[in-house]
């Protein structure tokens, strides 16, 4: 029953090369680790083997998973901290998949829509194995967000910051497409189904031992009106949320928040919103009461990944050196990568609430958001809409 689209496949090595090399018992973060002599992934009726040594777990996006990992009380022997980063298999989550680990003090869940891609992004860059765990999450899905969470929790780590970076952008579409339930493709994505991952995770980041438990949601300067950037047409609007109260399904409703006619540039924009009035809304409801650091922030302006992937060819080749170039905006996946990296482990980058950007001389400062991105009416009209879709109320 299980396919390459639903199949989840949890793996868990040594926390540190010692382990990883030596010991056929080992433990991680007080996950027992079955080591096998290759690396095999079922999705379906078939194996994939590899050379890494894994335990693998099945379930489709409905059923539980076949195969559970207890934690072993007491047998704690890895300290590195967990984050999970969405969407880390390109661009800015894997850049800053790459940084954290190679800090040497973070084990980070890869959590993918495509298991295989992310195998293969974390080989090309070089993620020494048992640094990372790959874990299947589909966010145009609440079945599937539902699922990584519960998955996620039988591996029995916790866990300590939680980055929102996962996003898809379709700046030519002329008609909108729809995500599993039935919404408009790129605000379900970048925006509910984050909300939902955000929203069922956050008991697991209070129950962290860390004193700095972070949730980064990832925003952007083009959602902002305040800047030149948030200029270019078409603008994010969120109006009065007409679309997204109606449910955003482009049949009895608009496809859009505002209620108007479907621009996937502009939906885009207006989900970079959400995502932002999101990241301070949580913060006005749960930090005094859970001490989670919330923030949001632009990490310049990474004109290379895929996010541009179905944009037009000239706009891919002039892109990069017209903001590396002119605007200066321009930075490479790795300095981006670094930046995020920033926000879930520096500890002078522990305020919450706040959306940071960068200087050109990659110095971090507390930005200003635009009216329409601050508005605590409007993220806490958002708050309300978004959790009856997501089924949370
Ligand atoms: C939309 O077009 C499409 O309609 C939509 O379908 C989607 O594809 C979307 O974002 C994707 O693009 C938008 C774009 C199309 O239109 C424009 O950019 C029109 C130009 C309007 C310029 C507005 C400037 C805003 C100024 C507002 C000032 C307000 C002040 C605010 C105050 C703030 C104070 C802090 O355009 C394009 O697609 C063009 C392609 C551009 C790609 C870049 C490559 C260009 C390289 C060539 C160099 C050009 C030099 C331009 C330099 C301009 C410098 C100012
Ligand atoms: P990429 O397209 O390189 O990365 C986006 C990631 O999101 C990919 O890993 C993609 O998976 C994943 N993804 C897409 N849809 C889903 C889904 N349904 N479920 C799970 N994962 C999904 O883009 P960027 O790295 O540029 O974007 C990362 C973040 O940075 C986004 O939030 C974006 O808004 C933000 N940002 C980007 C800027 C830029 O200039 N690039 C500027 C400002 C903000 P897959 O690999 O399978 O496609
Ligand atoms: Mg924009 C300081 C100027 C600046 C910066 C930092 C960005 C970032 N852009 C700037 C200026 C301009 N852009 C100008 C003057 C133009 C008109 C020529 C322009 C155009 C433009 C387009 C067509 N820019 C774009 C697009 C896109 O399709 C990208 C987009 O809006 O995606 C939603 C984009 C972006 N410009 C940026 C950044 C960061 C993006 C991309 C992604 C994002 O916000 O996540």
């Amino acid at each position: 029953m299980a396919t390459l689209g639903n199949c989840v496949a949890a793996s868990y090595l040594a926390a540190n090369e010692k382990a990883a090399s030596s010991s056929l018992e080992s433990v991680f973060l007080g996950v027992p680790l079955r080591h096998q002599s290759s690396h095999i992934v079922r999705l379906g009726s078939k194996e994939i083997k590899g050379q890494v040594r894994i335990i693998s777990t099945r379930a489709n996006a409905v059923a539980a998973p076949v195969e559970t990992v207890k934690p072993i009380e007491g047998k704690k022997t890895a300290t590195k901290s967990v984050c999970i980063v969405t969407g880390a298999s390109s661009g800015l989550g894997l850049a800053t998949t790459k940084a954290l680990v190679d800090s040497g003090e973070w084990h980070v869940v890869m959590a993918c829509r495509d298991f295989l891609k992310a195998e293969k992004a974390a080989k090309s860059v070089g993620l020494p194995k048992g640094s990372y765990t790959v874990m299947h999450l589909d966010l145009a899905s609440f079945e599937s967000v539902r699922q990584f969470v519960k998955n996620f929790r039988s591996t029995g780590m916790p866990l300590d910051v939680l980055v929102c970076n996962a996003a898809v952008y379709f700046p030519t579409a002329k008609e909108p497409t729809f995500s599993a339930e039935g919404f408009e493709l790129s605000v379900a994505t970048n925006h509910l189904g984050h909300f939902l991952l955000a929203r069922l995770l956050l008991d697991d980041l209070e129950k962290s031992e860390s004193s700095s438990k972070r949730l980064i949601i990832v925003g952007s300067i083009t959602g902002n009106t305040n800047t030149l950037a948030g200029n270019v047409p078409p603008k994010a609007n969120l109006g009065d949320l007409r679309g997204l109260s109606g449910g955003l399904n482009g049949v009895t409703t608009s496809p859009m928040i505002d209620g108007g006619a479907f621009d996937g540039a502009k939906a885009y924009k207006d989900s970079k919103v959400c995502n932002m009035l999101t990241m301070q809304e949580f913060h006005r409801r749960y930090h005094e009461k859970t001490n989670i650091i919330f923030s949001s922030l632009y990490p310049g302006c990474i004109a290379t990944t895929g996010l541009f992937r179905s944009h037009i060819p000239l706009f891919r080749a002039l892109f990069p050196p017209f903001q590396k170039y002119i605007t200066k905006g321009f930075v490479s996946e790795e300095e981006s990568g670094k930046r995020l990296a920033q926000v879930v482990r520096d500890p002078s980058l522990n305020k919450s609430g706040v959306y940071w950007s960068w200087n050109n001389d990659s110095s971090s400062f507390e930005n200003v958001l635009s009216e329409e991105a601050s508005d605590p009416e409007k993220a806490r009209k958002l708050w309300e809409i978004s959790e009856k879709l997501v089924g949370l109320a």
